[in-house]
């Protein structure tokens, strides 16, 4: 059966800064404190959408969440009108409101874990909401992701969607970047990789500085939920080393396409035992695994972390070669992109680059994979999604218009008590709710 892979990017919400509020993520933590531009980071989010609409793959959008999160302050006890809220936040627990504040839902690839209906026992797509539990500003894009999903994947006989896991720590889940699929084509039964960074009932190796954001235990029930076959399931962990590196989640060192694993020699634990467990359980679904490794020795760890090299989007062309989209810090940096050019005259599979400027999420410590979902669609699952959803060149233009409209083009944390910014996003995201058709998904009232 014929299926497309379909990238759905994170709109970049408004309230867009940087408040260091992500340990273990080194870009968050460095640029604390720096200048904001939320107009820019969306415009750059929605010039990478359009590049790749115009290169015909198709390309969705995920509409961003309220911010400040008011009604999270109101459950933590601050009461009184909005204004009153956000100001006694500010003056006695800024840290809070930073954290509600955050426009961190743009990484989408954190917002779900999304299992092919070609996978999945009873056939439908499956959608998983990452409980995001490790970071509290993350653990609150929830219930609004939840509902966009929804609001996007509507039909029943065609979705099944699932709620997030137990908000505990055992149950860790950041979703779609700790999890690969590899395939033939994206319609034919694939092998899922779920990559986690630690396992909670103890007694493992795990990394000493940093955080595990994923836990093994959410990884088998995500697996669980989505009914795959435990011979088309595999289960990986990250090598802790590099999670102590600034490797937060597994997309800043492994991307998948297709039967193709780019990754870094250092990225898992127990790497030629987990890839020979890869090969063994696709080649019976007709592919041969193929793992793409780059050498320590031509790019370290660090220069991964700072380029996002491997945080790159592996696209299938349609004479079947790929495209690799990476961010402009990795071509700023002479080893890899001396590496990538190496990479495309290799004969391999990847034998093109195309570069963008993402440099507002950059800075904190999102790349272009972690700006998009994969939501593998059949065409008939395609025909019943959200068609304003879909990257058109009108959707394309109202978007922008609407960026360009409500947008602020500087923005730090000490804005975010601003009542002003609250009111400037719900106008925004009402308007928004129109253009993309999305009914109620936001709870404030206008
Ligand atoms: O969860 N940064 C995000 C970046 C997520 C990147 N996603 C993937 N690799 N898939 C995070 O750490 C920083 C927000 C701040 O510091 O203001 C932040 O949340």
């Amino acid at each position: 059966m014929s299926a497309y892979e379909v990238n759905f990017d994170g709109l970049v919400g408004l309230t867009h800064n940087y408040a260091g509020l992500s340990f273990g993520n080194v870009a968050s933590t460095s640029n604390k404190n720096a200048i904001a531009n939320p107009k820019q980071a969306a415009l750059q989010g929605l010039d990478k959408m359009k590049a790749l609409a115009d290169l015909g793959f198709k390309q969705g959008v995920l509409p961003p969440q309220q911010r400040p999160c008011v009604k999270t302050l109101r459950e933590l006890g601050f009461s009184g009108n909005d204004a009153t809220v956000l100001q006694q936040a500010a003056k006695t627990a800024p840290h809070l409101l930073a954290a509600v504040g955050s426009a961190s839902s743009m990484w989408v690839a954190n917002a779900a874990t999304v299992s092919p209906s070609a996978d999945t026992g009873n056939g439908k797509v499956h959608f998983t909401v990452a409980n995001l539990n490790n970071k509290f500003h993350r653990a609150i894009e929830v219930p609004t992701t939840s509902n966009a999903l929804k609001a996007i994947f509507t039909d029943e006989q065609y979705f099944e969607h699932h709620a997030a896991l137990p908000q505990q720590s055992t149950w860790g889940d950041e979703g779609a970047a700790n999890h690969n699929r590899l395939c033939s084509d994206y319609g034919s039964s694939g092998v899922e990789v779920f990559v986690y960074g630690c396992q909670s009932d103890g007694g493992h190796v795990k990394p000493t500085k940093y955080p595990a954001r994923q836990t093994k235990e959410a990884s088998q029930a995500v697996a669980r939920l989505h009914q795959l076959d435990e011979n088309k399931t595999v289960f990986v962990q990250q090598n802790p080393d590099v999670i102590d590196q600034g490797v937060f989640h597994n997309d800043v060192i492994s991307v998948s396409n297709g039967n193709v694993l780019f990754h870094h020699q250092q990225a898992f634990l127990h790497q030629a035992q987990a890839f020979d467990e890869i090969h063994r359980k696709l080649e019976p679904l007709g592919s041969q695994f193929m793992p793409i490794e780059v050498p320590t020795s031509k790019v370290s760890v660090e220069d991964a972390v700072k380029t996002y090299l491997f945080n790159s989007q592996l696209l299938t062309k349609k004479d079947g070669s790929m495209l690799i989209v990476v961010p402009e810090e990795s071509k700023n940096n002479p080893r890899v992109w001396g590496y990538l050019n190496e990479l495309i005259q290799s004969g391999g599979p990847i034998n093109e680059i195309q570069v963008f400027n993402l440099r507002e999420s950059m800075c904190n410590g999102g790349g272009p994979a972690c700006l998009r979902l994969r939501v593998v669609l059949s065409q008939a699952e395609l025909n019943v999604t959200n068609p304003n959803a879909m990257l058109t060149d009108t959707n394309y233009h109202a978007l922008t218009n609407w960026v360009n409209k409500h947008y602020r083009d500087q923005l730090s944390e000490s804005d975010l008590s601003d009542p002003q910014l609250l009111i400037e996003n719900y106008t925004a995201l009402d308007e928004l709710t129109k253009i993309m058709n999305l009914g109620s998904i936001y709870s404030f009232q206008m």
